[in-house]
This record gives C-alpha cells, structure tokens and sequence, in this order.
C-alpha cells in the first residue's frame, strides 16, 4: 500500500504472541444461589456461545493481526501490506479493507506513541463497528400478518433459517404459518414439515413441482382466515422450469404483496458465509429483481472467512440481520454489532 507512508515506531519490549490460548472460550451462564440462570448470566452464556463459534473467524483475523503486531511491532508500510493480506483473506473485501486500513493508520500516530497492541486491537474494533453500522432488527407489521419472504440460492440455508425463525415466533407465542414454496424438490417440502412440526406452526404445501405462487397464495389466505402473525416463505434456489428464478421470484412477491397489504414486510436473503466474495455477486442479482430489505448470513461457524460481513455491509448496504452460527434450532440471532465485534475481539474465557 503505497499510500501509507513509512513511519517508525518501536516499542521498547515486544509481546510475546506465543501464549497459550484456553481450549475453549464458551462460559457457562451464571447462575443465582438457587441454581437458577440470572438474565445477565444468560446474556453472558449468549454471548460465550457466539463467541466459541466465531472462533475460526477470530483465529483468522483478530489471531492473525495480534501475531502480525507481534512481528511487526512498528507501523510501517509492510505492516499495513500484511494487515491487508490478512483482511482480504478473511474476505472482509476490498472496500470494507480500505476503510478499515484508511481508519487505523488514522489511529496509528496514538499506537505509535507507546499504545502498544491493546490501543492497535481498540482501534481495530471501532473501525470494524464503524463499517457494521447500528444494529437493525427484523422488520414487522404495524399490525395484522407480517410476511417474510426467505430467497437465495441452493444450500446456502434457506429452508433452516426460515424454521428456526418460525420456531423463534413461536416461543414468543406469536401464530406461525411457513409456506412451502420451494416445490423443486419433494424433500424440501417434507423439510419445512418436519422444521413445522418442531415449532408448533402450520406448514402450506402442494405438491412437488406445483406453482409456488399458489402455495404463497395458499399461505396468507390461511393467515386471514386464521389470524396469523407470521407467514414465513421457503423459496427455491432453483427450479425445475425454464423460467427464470428471479421471474419466479417477483411472481411469489407479488402474489404476498396483492393479498397482505404492506407485505413482504421483510425480504431476507440467505447468504452463506463460506461462500465468500461469491455471496456478493448472489447478492446483487437478488437485490435487483426483488428488493432484498434484509440479510441472514449462514455457516458462520464454519469458516474463518466471516469477514464477509463488513463486505457485505460496506460493498451492498443491506443491513444484516440474522446471523446463523450453527444447525441448532437456536443458532439463529439477531446480529448485533456490538455483540459480534464482542466476540470477535474476545481472547479469553468470558466470566
Ligand atoms: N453449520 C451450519 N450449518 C447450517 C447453518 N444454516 C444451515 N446450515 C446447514 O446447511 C445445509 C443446507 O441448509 P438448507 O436449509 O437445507 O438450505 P437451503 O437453502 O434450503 O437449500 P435448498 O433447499 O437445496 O435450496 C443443512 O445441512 C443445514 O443444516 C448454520 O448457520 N451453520
Ligand atoms: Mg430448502
């Protein structure tokens, strides 16, 4: 990076990087003197859990640039050329890194005075909290039946994420109904049953290869005539027509748009984090043809490239809303910046 000009600074000791790290970071929630979980020790357990499943993306980013501080304690240009390195092989992605990397040399002058690694690490997180932006919920209908439409290509954790979600809405004693309009395969549909079943929510089906249209049709006439707060629909990722999914797509968004008012009230799409920079480019052919207002970004407990979530942020400007960490019912949350940025800095048990 040729922009950052060379400028020396030493530290008078060098830390060592090479300590022992715990074998796992996940605390238990703590309980009261009867047993029972307290609410910040449940919110701690939360965060633990995320914490141990962020664990690769940690390693390879947060680990990665505390090693590089270690080796490198002076801010010159080869530091930033492998701090760059490091974040675009996190996939963090080329605009997120050159903002993160803009921000931090802004901060360097302050590490440079004697900060040490603690000031480098503080800064590293603003800038990373800076490029996530505030936190944005899931949206829902002012009143009546609020409809989420779940799209994005196979595999990526569509038909997961929208049963978990209905299992979500259900323990908050909230009338489910799930729609199954992938009709690609007769597995899928069995899929959304059992995921249905699991949460206590009605599953709308037809049959395999039926009109998806039909079956979201089918869905909120159901919601009407039952008082549903929740239609949540399964779509393919692919088909077995000739149409065009993004055509069959605006069709399912108009039917739900013609018979709710106001509805979709949230279009998510599913991305997986391990598909990398790929996400992107799925992600702009969806935003375009039908009006993605939200993102929920699976497997991120699977990889060590969940940097994608500042790309994301940076590159699409569609807020993320939903992170998966897992194939637990509960391994779905509401992404919180401060929470992940938490998690992704953490470097020791949390107690
Ligand atoms: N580790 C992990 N696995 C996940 C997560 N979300 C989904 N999966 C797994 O990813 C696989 C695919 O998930 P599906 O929900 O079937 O994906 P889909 O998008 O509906 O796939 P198609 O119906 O084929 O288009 C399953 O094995 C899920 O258990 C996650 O957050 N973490
Ligand atoms: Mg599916």
């Amino acid at each position: 990076m040729g922009r950052f000009v060379k400028r020396l600074f030493t530290r008078d000791e060098v830390k060592d990087d090479t300590r022992p790290r715990p074998p796992s970071e996940a605390g238990a929630p703590s309980a009261d003197a009867d047993g029972r979980v307290t609410e910040a020790g449940e919110a701690r357990g939360v965060l633990a859990r995320l914490t141990e499943r962020l664990a690769r993306t940690r390693d390879g980013l947060v680990g990665k640039v505390e090693a590089l501080f270690g080796r490198r304690p002076v801010l010159d240009e080869e530091f930033f050329e492998e701090l760059e390195a490091i974040l675009l092989q996190a996939d963090v992605g080329v605009k997120a890194t050159e903002r993160l990397l803009r921000g931090l040399e802004a901060g360097a002058a302050e590490v440079r005075q004697g900060g040490g690694e603690k000031d480098l690490m503080k800064h590293l997180k603003e800038e990373v909290l800076d490029v996530l932006g505030p936190r944005e919920p899931l949206a829902k209908a002012p009143s009546g039946t609020t409809v989420v439409m779940v799209v994005g290509v196979n595999g990526t954790g569509k038909t997961t994420t929208v049963g978990k979600l209905g299992h979500r809405f259900r323990a908050e004693g909230a009338k489910v109904i799930l729609g199954a309009s992938d009709t690609f395969r007769a597995a899928a549909i069995e899929q959304l049953e059992i995921w249905g079943e699991r949460a206590g929510a009605d599953v709308i089906r037809h049959e395999e290869g039926g009109d998806p249209g039909a079956v979201a049709y089918d869905a909120c006439q159901a919601a009407k005539a039952r008082r549903a707060d929740y239609v949540i629909l399964d779509t393919a990722g692919r088909l077995h027509t000739r149409m065009n999914l993004m055509e069959e797509l605006k069709k399912v968004r108009r039917v739900v748009e013609r018979e709710i008012p106001g509805a979709p009230h949230e279009v998510l799409l599913v991305l997986d984090a391990t598909s990398g920079q790929n996400a992107i480019a799925q992600a702009r052919t969806f935003k375009d043809a039908v009006d993605v207002t939200g993102i929920a970004l699976t497997k991120l407990d699977g990889t060590a490239k969940g940097g994608v979530v500042l790309a994301i942020r940076e590159e699409l400007g569609i807020p993320v809303k939903l992170v998966g960490i897992g194939e637990g019912v509960e391994d779905l949350r509401d992404f919180d910046p401060v929470e992940f940025a938490d998690a992704l800095f953490a470097r020791r048990v949390l107690n």
